[in-house]
C-alpha cells in the first residue's frame, strides 16, 4: 500500500482555537480522508507547541505554572479534535519527554558539527511572534507579520549556519519547481529571503527558561523555531529506541501550513535536515488565512469566532463546508455571518438537500421507491449528464490531488447544479404524464447514480450528509467506496427510503445572522 504522511502545524496554546486553528486541521484532516479512499496508508500528525516567552506569560497570567497551563490547553484541543471528528494517528507535545529528549540530542549534534556557534544577537524582537527582526524588516518600525510594537534587545545566543546550507537549498528549489505551494508564496521565499542571502538564525535564548534547555550550556533554552519544527520527526521516533515510524514515514509527503509560518517550513526546516542528512519533505502546502471584515482573526487580537459555537448550532458538516470551500488554494478567505447563512441556504439546503428530496420524492411517486437497473435506452439529455458527472470526477480528483479542496467543492457543486437542471430539462412530471414510463425510469436511475457519486465526491469532508444520502438511496455497501464511484451502471433492484430526512433544514436568514454575531461578541 502507498504511503502518505501529511501533518498540520503544531499550535501554540496561548488561547483557545479559532476556526482559522479549525480550518488547517478540517483541511489536513479532509486530505487524510481523501488519500485513504484512494487506497493510501496515511499518517496524520497534530500536536501543540508549548514552549516560549509568550505561553510562560500567558501561563502567568491565569495565575497558573506553564506546565498546568499547557496540560489544560493540550485537553482543549484534544477535545475540539475529537468534536470535529479529526482523525489524527498523533498528538504530539513538546512538553513531552520523547520530544524535549530528541531535540536536546539533536542541538548537541548540531553543535559538535559546528552548524551551531556561540555569538551575540541584537535585534528587534516581537513578543507575540517570538521572533527577531532586522532594521530592514520592520514595517513602519512595528513587526511585519503582526504590525504590533517591537523591542530592541540583545542577547548572548547559539546561531545555526544557514549561510553555509543556503546554495543547497536554491539548488533544492530549482530542481524541486513544486516544493513548495503554491507556487507565489515560493516566489516570495525566493526572492525575499534566499536571493539576498540568509542571516543566520539564532537558535537559543537566555532571557526566559520556559523551553528545552541546551544539554552543554543549560543557562540557554533553544529557541522555539528549533524545538518546534523538530516535531515532525521526533513523533515518528527519530533518533530513539523505535524510530520504525520514521523508516516507514519519512519524509513527510506535505506539510500543511498557514501562510505566515511558510518562511521557516521553506527555508529553516529544509536546512535542519540538510545539516542533519535526513531527505527532505516532498511538499509543502501554505495557505491563506481567514479574515475578519476587519482584517486577521487571531488570538492575541480578539475578533475571533470559534468552530465549537457554529457545529453546536449548524453541524459539523455545514462548518466544514464553509471554511473548507471559502479559502481557495492560494487566496485568503473572509469569514461573515452574511456567507455562513447565504452558504448554507443556498449550496446545501437548496441545491443539494433539494436535490435529494426531489428525487426520493419522485421515485416513491412514480416507482413505488424502486429501480431495478441500468435503463435499456439511454436519451442525449441522459448522456450529457454521464459525460458531466465523469469529467467531474476526474477534475475533483486532480484538485484534491494538488489540495485545491476548495475547488474541488466548487466542482462538485457544479454536478449538483447539472443534476438539478437535468431534472428541468427532462420534466420528470410530463413524462408521467404522458406514461413514457422508461423514459422516467431512466431519468430516476440517472438521478440516483449522480446522487451517489456526489456523495462520495463529499464523504472526505462531510463524512455524516455522504453516508445518510447513501443511506436513503440504500445504496449498498460495494458502490460506496470510492473507485467503485467510475461505474455509471450497477445500481440494481435498490429501494429507495419512503420518507427521507430533511439534510439541511432552511434557516431564517435574519434570525441567524444575529445569532452568529452574537456568537462572536
Ligand atoms: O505558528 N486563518 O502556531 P499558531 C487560517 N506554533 N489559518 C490560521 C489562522 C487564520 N486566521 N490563524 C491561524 C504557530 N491559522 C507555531 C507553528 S509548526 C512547527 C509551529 C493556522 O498557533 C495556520 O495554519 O500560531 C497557521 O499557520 C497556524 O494556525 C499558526 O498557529
Amino acid at each position: 500500500m502507498p504511503k502518505f504522511y501529511l501533518t498540520t502545524p503544531i499550535y501554540y496554546p496561548s488561547g483557545k482555537f479559532h476556526i482559522g486553528t479549525a480550518y488547517t486541521t478540517a483541511l489536513a484532516d479532509t486530505i487524510k480522508k481523501y488519500k485513504q479512499a484512494r487506497g493510501y496508508d496515511v499518517y496524520l500528525l497534530t500536536g501543540m507547541d508549548e514552549h516560549g516567552q509568550k505561553i510562560q506569560q500567558v501561563a502567568e497570567a491565569r495565575g497558573k505554572t506553564p506546565q498546568e497551563h499547557v496540560d489544560e490547553m493540550a485537553e482543549e484541543a484534544k477535545k475540539l479534535w475529537k468534536l470535529m471528528e479529526i482523525d489524527y494517528n498523533d498528538f504530539i507535545r513538546t512538553t513531552e519527554p520523547r520530544h524535549e529528549k530528541v531535540v536536546e540530542e539533536i542541538f548537541d549534534k548540531l553543535m559538535e558539527q559546528g552548524d551551531i556557534y556561540l555569538s551575540e544577537y541584537e535585534g528587534w524582537y516581537c513578543m507575540p511572534c517570538e521572533t527577531y527582526f532586522t532594521e530592514t524588516q520592520l514595517v513602519d518600525g512595528k513587526c511585519p507579520e503582526c504590525g504590533r510594537e517591537v523591542k530592541k534587545m540583545k542577547e548572548e545566543s547559539y546561531f545555526f549556519n544557514m549561510k553555509k546550507y543556503a546554495n543547497r537549498l536554491i539548488d533544492f528549489y530549482n530542481q524541486n519547481p513544486n516544493f513548495i505551494l503554491p507556487e507565489s508564496r515560493k516566489n516570495e521565499l525566493f526572492n525575499n529571503f534566499l536571493k539576498p542571502g540568509l542571516e543566520d538564525l539564532c537558535v537559543s535564548r537566555t532571557s526566559f527558561d520556559w523551553g528545552i534547555k541546551v544539554k552543554k550550556d543549560p543557562k540557554h533554552v533553544v529557541y522555539v523555531w528549533l524545538d518546534a519544527l523538530t516535531n515532525y520527526i521526533t513523533a515518528l521516533g527519530y533518533l530513539s529506541e523505535d524510530d520504525s515510524l520514521m523508516q516507514k514515514y519519512w519524509p513527510a509527503d506535505v506539510h500543511i501550513v498557514g501562510k505566515d509560518i511558510i518562511r521557516f517550513h521553506g527555508i529553516y526546516w529544509p536546512i535542519f535536515l540538510m545539516a542533519l542528512n535526513l531527505p527532505l519533505p516532498k511538499q509543502i502546502y501554505a495557505h491563506g488565512w481567514i479574515m475578519m471584515k476587519d482584517g486577521k482573526m487571531s488570538k492575541s487580537k480578539g475578533n475571533v469566532i470559534y468552530p465549537e459555537a457554529l457545529i453546536e448550532r449548524y453541524g459539523l458538516d455545514a462548518f466544514k463546508y464553509f471554511i473548507l470551500k471559502e479559502l481557495s488554494y492560494s487566496q485568503d478567505g473572509t469569514f461573515t455571518p452574511e456567507g455562513f447563512v447565504e452558504r448554507y441556504n443556498v449550496d446545501l439546503c437548496n441545491d443539494l438537500g433539494n436535490l435529494l428530496n426531489r428525487t426520493i420524492g419522485m421515485i416513491n411517486k412514480y416507482f413505488n421507491g424502486k429501480i431495478e437497473a441500468f435503463p435499456q435506452n439511454t436519451s442525449t439529455l441522459d448522456k450529457e449528464l454521464e459525460n458531466f458527472s465523469n469529467g467531474t470526477i476526474h477534475s475533483v480528483e486532480e484538485y484534491f490531488d494538488t489540495y485545491h479542496i476548495s475547488q474541488a467543492i466548487g466542482e462538485t457543486w457544479n454536478l449538483v447544479s447539472r443534476t438539478n437542471k437535468y431534472i428541468d430539462e427532462t420534466t420528470p412530471w410530463v413524462l408521467f404524464k404522458e406514461e413514457k414510463m422508461e423514459e422516467l425510469q431512466s431519468v430516476m436511475y440517472h438521478l440516483v447514480e449522480n446522487l451517489r457519486r456526489i456523495a462520495i465526491l463529499i464523504s472526505p469532508y462531510m463524512v455524516h450528509t455522504s453516508q445518510k444520502i447513501l443511506s436513503e438511496l440504500s445504496i449498498p455497501q460495494e458502490l460506496k467506496n470510492w473507485e467503485s464511484m467510475k461505474k455509471y451502471d450497477e445500481i440494481k433492484n435498490i429501494k429507495v427510503t419512503e420518507k427521507p430526512e430533511v439534510l439541511f433544514a432552511r434557516l431564517d436568514q435574519e434570525e441567524e445572522i444575529e445569532a452568529i454575531k452574537n456568537m462572536m461578541k
